[in-house]
């Protein structure tokens, strides 16, 4: 019988959950859930990378934890937990600190924009690729679904785990990156050549899992296109259009092709007025189960079996990486 693969990827609790997020990753963790043995965290060590309110950060974790239920993940199949919560995650985050390179962590594109304009930064958000690398390695994983923009960290991964590998023998399986052709990077709806972000200061770029039907009416009809008036998948020419298009596609599942036919010589009016529908419908469902389980009391006991289930499987892989590196004295026979 062959084993089945090992799933890990997690979302920070740094805002409201965006399209972008869900698009790009939270559809493609409940696919994996059938076939997969699935971890997905709540990386809430990430999320403190930059300032973020104590009283607000907790909250935001049991709203994106029913979130994670609300679209389809079943805690009986997937591990769902709380970074925090399995400290096999900060242990092995700094020995592979001192693993990685500054000039790798130099180079990486989500650092210099997060830092980008600003006084001073936090080293956690300088190291945060040796933890990220951490989740993923600690659960020997197979495969990682993420968006387009965690690539290059997913690559640096790699990267680590084969030094690791090299210097100290046999310890860490070398994960693969799990994109989808389309929507792996959804872009603002204010300025598509950026990616729609949950901490981007302008709540007009996104739209929020959680948006009332009037604002993603509104955010639709403010959403920026392109010069000329054809509805039309060209991300060069046209990439507000063709954002809004593979937005369309990936949440009607109808074609771009057979979207383009049947906006032919309609405009942008009539495309965004439906496309906002679309979305109204296909969030409503997952808004009124998220208001159920946000409210059933029930969140804290799934996280707490997730993040023993998590531990489980994590000591193991941290015991034989101190014991290869010759740190401790307790955990080697
Ligand atoms: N715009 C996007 N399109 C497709 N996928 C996206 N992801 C994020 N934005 C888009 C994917 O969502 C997962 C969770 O991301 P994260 O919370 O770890 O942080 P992030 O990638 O930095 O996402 P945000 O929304 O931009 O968060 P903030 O603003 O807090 O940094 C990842 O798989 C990501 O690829």
């Amino acid at each position: 019988m062959s084993q089945r693969q090992r799933v890990f990827s997690g979302i920070q609790p740094s805002g409201q959950i965006t399209l972008g997020n869900y698009l790009g990753a939270l559809k493609q963790f409940v696919n994996l859930q059938d076939t997969a043995d699935a971890f997905y965290c709540i990386v809430d060590l990430h999320a403190i990378t930059v300032p973020q309110d104590p009283t607000l950060l907790r909250e935001r974790i049991l709203d994106l934890a029913s979130l994670y239920i609300a679209v389809g993940l079943d805690p009986n199949k997937s591990t769902l937990f709380v970074q925090s919560d399995v400290s096999a995650h900060s242990e092995l985050g700094w020995v592979l600190q001192c693993i990685v390179h500054m000039g790798e962590l130099s180079r990486m594109t989500q650092f210099k924009e997060k830092a980008e304009g600003k006084d001073s930064v936090s080293v956690g958000l300088f190291t945060y690729p040796a933890l990220m690398a951490a989740d993923i390695l600690l659960y020997q994983t197979n495969l990682v679904p993420v968006g387009e923009d965690q690539k290059q960290h997913l690559e640096l991964t790699r990267d680590i785990g084969e030094r690791f590998n090299t210097r100290f023998g046999s310890t860490f399986t070398l994960p693969e990156v799990l994109l989808l052709d389309q929507g792996a990077r959804i872009m603002s709806l204010d300025d598509p050549t950026k990616k729609m972000s949950k901490s981007n200061s302008n709540p007009q770029s996104r739209i929020e899992m959680l948006d009332s039907p009037d604002d993603i009416r509104k955010k639709m009809s403010r959403a920026v296109t392109d010069s000329d008036r054809e509805v039309r998948f060209d991300p060069k020419q046209k990439p507000a259009v063709s954002n809004l298009l593979a937005i369309y596609s990936l949440s009607a599942n109808k074609s771009i092709q057979t979207l383009e036919k049947e906006y032919q010589g309609k405009g942008y009016g009539d495309f965004k007025k439906d496309l906002a529908e679309v979305l109204v419908n296909t969030l409503q469902p997952i808004q009124k189960r998220y208001a159920e389980i946000r409210n059933s009391g029930e969140i804290q006991d799934i996280l707490k079996r997730g993040a023993n289930r998590a531990k489980e499987v994590a000591r193991p892989t941290l015991d034989l990486v101190k014991q290869q590196v010759g740190l401790g004295c307790t955990t080697h026979s």
